[in-house]
């Protein structure tokens, strides 16, 4: 019996099968004659968990031991996916499990396929934050991720009759092997009540928050396992729970229904992930979330400090908290609230800790995905925070007026509180305040972040804003995605590049050679083969693996511009149509993409790709020539399997409205070319590929400025191009639509009559240019292909690994 969960050696195969075996027997109940293949997945994780807890454990110990400074990542989303598959990877047991299954009659590949994938985010800040977990434990720091228990994460898109339709995806229905729920680590939080005054002996005031409604928080904690094994760190996530005194006041009364129904109303609090990262709606079960995930991990934040054994003021020294985005930035007020209220530290002392632990992410420019909450929600809500903030605000003002005099306009643009429509708090203006760092996301994005939005800020405090440029994992976007090319890689220079992906600058001599642009070809039409595959299983629809895959897959939004590749696609079909084919190489464009289920321009895109994609799809004159597919339901397992087989990779927003993009990184590594606009990390692309090495495009930041304050003329773009006006012409009068004519009014209004804020016409006439240049550098494949090879070579900059030491030596003063 106690050789059950022991592995004596996770190198030797007949100890890891003993060990699947007994979990299949002891854990899951099942006897190995009449198991599905469910059960053998669960037998499995739950061996692979067994691998990393006692690393866990030791890491845990190692921290405390080291009393190392502690770095928390506050996160309202983890988009993590399926852990299976890279937990295997990176403790290096990878071909001994898939020897174990083969000798069980099973395929772990087909296996890991079982697994729900955990997708607690929407898009680009959620992966971010799994890619950083992933560098925090490879890079052996002690750092520890804060999130939500989301019962139900980002929505299942499906395409019924060519519109989205979202499902709930309940991906705990079978459990979740990977997390331990830990019903003994519980904090309550408190909301609403109110705050009385209470005098105090030394004669200041003292602040008491009563007459609460309570939730507790509940921990679960999953792994984070680095590559080799050696680490694991923690991401711990709170589920809401009824507190006992919420129910025992219906029980006393003898309502038990009561009781049971108020239960079920405050656990609703983790219930589900807001999947808008379009407008922030100011909905009050948002602000409890953000408010309920932030207080408890503050309280256990503290409570690992040991404050016992010494001094808040050692707090900075101790422990460094990155607020991803304002979503957690009720941060600021809650440590705040805790140092004067509940260990009466003076308000300078307390605030001077606070700055010095608090640095904030700024993620986007967009003034609508900008947090503000009412005034009179946020009192509602958390009445206490409310008045710290005035507080904040008040002092922070006073000092502005003292350093800028009789500058009015100032103070206005700086206050926490929108006094103009309706009074609202700017949590973007609380987080920079309250931080002693500010970053942006890419240099492009640091940059107008200082000069248009928070210009103010950045004069008040010159050395709070820093760009740390985005980063991806090699271990799985590289690694894990692309096994063909991983091997490929380490056949030629070597397994380092893993851990240090700046080794790939040494594949830059080998894009010259002939036999190792064969072998690179080689793998990309394999990878392209395989998603052609999948695409025929799951779809029911054949793509020709020789053409051009053109993908583009993200969050649909107008600023991404998927209506402007549509664009292209559908000039691109009028052109082979008139037989001009000749010029024009075979393509096929994929696009993936979930919109927030309440953006309407958004969604009516998806519509307009599916109907473009079937009448393409029907004219047998440019069969094999032009093929669309929309891939349903993109998340990070179909990202996983898109990219090893993307050529062309699609980053067209318009500029200055991508705040970095990370797909961007993850198709370059892969070798694909992007086409793009100088826009984001794209530009830092072009940067480290080298300009002959990337198709840009478009109309900059500053053109654009320009072009608006003179006034747009969208008119003028229509008129002053055919082919443009063909296109348009078809969208509007129903060419893709004939059911109904009128379906796609609002896109063609909102280009033509309402101003076209995206700038899609105007970039649009480069954009076709540049697809031609791309259609004629694919012809002579071996240029393309030496393109990229340099691309994969020259990406290792955009590793995670790089963006975590950045952040440790920048920000939280714990260089590695
Ligand atoms: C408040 C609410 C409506 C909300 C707004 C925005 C919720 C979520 C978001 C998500 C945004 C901030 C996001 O994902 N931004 C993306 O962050 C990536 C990682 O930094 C960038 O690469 C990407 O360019 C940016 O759009």
């Amino acid at each position: 019996p106690e050789d059950i969960y022991e592995i004596t050696n996770p190198k030797d195969i007949s100890s890891l099968k003993r060990a699947l075996v007994n979990r299949l027997i002891y854990s899951i109940g099942k006897d190995p004659v009449e198991t599905q293949e469910r059960d053998w997945f669960f037998a499995l994780a739950y061996v692979v968990r067994d691998l990393l807890t006692l690393r866990w454990m030791e890491s845990m110990r190692r921290y405390y031991l080291q009393d190392a400074k502690r770095v928390y990542y506050l996160s309202m989303e983890f988009l993590i996916g399926r852990a299976l598959g890279n937990s295997l990877l990176n403790i290096g047991c990878y071909d001994e499990f898939k020897l174990v299954l083969e000798d069980v009659g099973l395929d772990l590949e087909e296996l890991a396929e079982t697994e729900e994938e955990a997708a607690l985010g929407n898009g680009g800040l959620g992966r971010l934050a799994a890619c950083y977990l992933d560098s925090l434990a490879t890079l052996r720091l002690p750092g520890f991720g804060y999130g939500i228990h989301y019962d139900y994460g980002m929505f299942s898109q499906r395409i019924e009759d060519g519109y989205q339709i979202e499902h709930p995806e309940n991906w705990l229905r079978y459990g979740n092997p990977w997390e331990f729920p830990r019903p003994d680590v519980l904090y309550r939080v408190q909301f609403r009540g109110h705050v009385v005054e209470c005098p105090n002996a030394d004669g200041k005031r003292r602040y008491r928050w009563i007459d609460t409604e309570d939730v507790m928080a509940m921990a679960y904690d999953i792994p984070v396992p680095g590559y080799g094994g050696e680490t694991v760190n923690n991401l711990r996530l709170w589920a809401a729970k009824a507190s006992r005194d919420f129910e025992l006041k219906y029980f006393n009364e003898g309502n038990y229904i009561k009781a049971v129904e108020e239960k079920t109303q405050s656990e609703n609090l983790s219930k589900v992930l807001y999947p808008d990262d379009t407008t922030q709606m100011g909905r009050e079960l948002r602000l409890k979330q953000e408010y309920f995930f932030v207080s408890a991990s503050l309280q256990d934040i503290l409570k690992k400090f040991r404050i016992d054994q010494r001094d808040f003021s050692d707090l900075p020294q101790e422990v460094a908290i990155q607020l991803n985005d304002t979503h957690p930035s009720v941060a600021i007020p809650e440590l705040m609230r805790i140092l004067l209220d509940e260990h009466q530290v003076p308000w300078d002392d307390a605030w001077a800790i606070t700055v010095r632990t608090f640095s904030y992410t700024n993620h986007t420019l967009l003034p609508e995905a900008l947090e503000v909450w009412s005034v009179r929600l946020f009192e509602e809500l958390l009445p206490r925070h409310l008045q710290i903030i005035y507080e904040i605000n008040h002092r922070f003002l006073t000092e502005v007026g003292e350093r800028f005099p009789g500058d009015m306009g100032l103070i206005q643009r700086v206050s926490i509180i929108d006094e103009e429509r309706g009074k609202r708090v700017r949590m973007a203006h609380l987080a920079i305040i309250g931080s002693h760092k500010v970053n942006g996301v890419a240099a492009l994005h640091t940059r107008l972040m200082r000069t248009t939005i928070f210009r103010d800020f950045a004069r008040i405090f010159p050395d709070r804003f820093v760009s740390i440029t985005n980063g991806i994992t090699p271990r799985r976007w590289l690694n894990q995605a692309n096994r063909g090319l991983a091997k490929l890689i380490t056949e030629t220079i070597g397994p380092g590049w893993v851990t240090d992906l700046e080794r790939l600058r040494q594949l830059a001599a080998m894009a010259d050679e002939a036999e190792f642009r064969a072998r690179f070809r080689a793998v990309k039409s394999a990878n392209k083969q395989h998603l052609a595959s999948l695409i025929a299983k799951r779809l029911n629809i054949g793509i020709d693996p020789a053409s051009l895959f053109d993908v583009q897959i993200k969050r649909m939004h107008e600023y991404k511009r998927q209506l402007l590749n549509l664009l292209h696609v559908i000039t691109r079909y009028n052109r082979l149509r008139a037989g001009l084919s000749q010029d024009m190489v075979p393509r096929t464009v994929i696009f993936g993409g979930k919109a927030a289920p309440g953006y309407h321009a958004a969604k009516l895109v998806i519509k307009l790709i599916n109907d473009v994609s079937k009448v393409i799809g029907r004219d047998s004159t440019v069969a094999g020539l032009l093929k669309v597919v929309f891939v349903p339901d993109y998340n990070v397992s179909r990202a996983m399997e898109i990219m090893p087989a993307v050529e062309l990779s699609e980053q067209i927003s318009t500029a200055g409205m991508e705040a970095s993009g990370t797909g961007n990184m993850k198709m370059a590594v892969n070798g694909a070319i992007t086409i793009g606009t100088l826009d984001g990390a794209n530009i830092e692309i072009r940067e480290k590929v080298g300009e002959k090495n990337i198709f840009i495009f478009g109309h900059t930041a500053e053109q654009l400025d320009e072009m608006r304050r003179g006034g747009y003329d969208a008119w003028r773009f229509y008129y002053d191009n055919e082919e443009l006006k063909l296109a348009l012409d078809m969208i509007s009068t129903g060419y893709f639509s004939p059911d109904e004519q009128d379906r796609f009014k609002p896109l063609i209004d909102s280009l033509l009559r309402e101003g076209d804020r995206f700038a899609i016409l105007a970039d649009y006439e480069s954009y076709i240019a540049c697809q031609e240049e791309v259609d004629r550098l694919y012809l002579d494949s071996e240029t393309w292909t030496r393109k990229a090879i340099l691309n994969v070579a020259h990406s290792g900059w955009f590793s995670s690994d790089r963006a975590v030491r950045e952040y440790a030596e920048r920000i939280w003063n714990t260089p590695i």
